[in-house]
């Protein structure tokens, strides 16, 4: 670890990017885990480090679509596994949902790792283990297409943080609701997922875990309500505005 002092601006994005490096070094990510977490940082220095109006929006739908959900199910990556995975498991536990691995990037050793990270936050039962039962996704090719049967192969509502556009694209032509929270408004996943959360995960998955603690007094007709409401294509398109904005406030400097 490096010694970064808590009073440097990006002190928190820096803490960060230090967890990430070691994280690679104990073979839990790729390679290409650290190049795609670069991308998330220049997205989210943009965005101002915060998360903006449009992601509360999304938020607020996405728990509202989760608290519907009858099989709702978490995928993770390695990404998401070392910079979110007590959250996600605390979050797992009160909708109830399944945690399911499933890796971009599959080697046996990067799943037991990941395995590890998630038992390590408290994980219960964590699906898409080395040797677990799978079925084949239609539409996808190689470890993506990998479903466990009792998780994202039954699931109506799959949240993937992080994910690539072909595996959103393909899970949305099951008929499944797909939740995902990518740093880039201009990504295909975040085209074409059912909602998307333009933020950075770390501060995304605990306002979902607080707004599902507020939604779940809400009856199914307020719930339904909220997700009638949201507009995915219009709340990406807000998204955008605010980067364009960020350069106009540039050049106007
Ligand atoms: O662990 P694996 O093998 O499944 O691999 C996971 C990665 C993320 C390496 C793999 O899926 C990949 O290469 O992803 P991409 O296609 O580079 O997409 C990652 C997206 O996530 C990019 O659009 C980034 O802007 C975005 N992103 C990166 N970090 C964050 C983020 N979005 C939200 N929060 C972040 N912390």
């Amino acid at each position: 670890m490096h010694d970064i002092s808590p009073s440097h601006p990006r002190y928190r994005s820096l803490l960060l990017r230090d967890k990430m490096a070691q994280a690679y070094r104990e073979g839990i990510l790729a390679d290409s885990a650290l190049i795609a977490h670069g991308r998330g940082e220049a997205f989210d220095y943009i965005f101002g480090e915060k998360t903006n109006p449009p992601a509360i929006k999304a938020i607020r739908a996405a728990s509202a679509t989760l608290l519907l959900a009858e099989n709702p199910v978490l995928s993770v990556n390695g990404n998401t596994a070392v910079l979110a995975a007590e959250d996600m498991v605390e979050l797992a536990s009160l909708l109830p949902a399944k945690v399911e691995i499933n890796l971009f990037y599959r080697t046996p050793p990067r799943v037991v790792q990941v395995e590890r990270v998630l038992k390590n936050a408290g994980a219960n039962e964590v699906l898409g283990k080395e040797g677990d039962d799978f079925l084949p996704l239609k539409g996808l090719e190689g470890p993506r297409s990998r479903a466990h049967p009792e998780g994202v192969y039954i699931a109506d509502v799959v949240l993937v943080p992080l994910e690539d556009g072909d595996r959103a694209e393909a899970l949305v032509a099951l008929g499944k609701k797909v939740i995902t929270i990518d740093l880039n408004p201009l990504s295909r996943t975040a085209k074409k997922s059912s909602i998307t959360i333009v933020d950075n995960l770390v501060r995304t998955i605990p306002l979902i875990i607080n707004e599902v603690k507020r939604l779940r007094e809400c009856s199914r007709q307020e719930l339904e309500e909220i997700v009638m409401e949201f507009d995915n294509d219009e709340n990406v398109s807000s998204s955008l505005e605010l980067i364009s904005e960020y350069f106009k406030r540039d050049e106007d400097s």
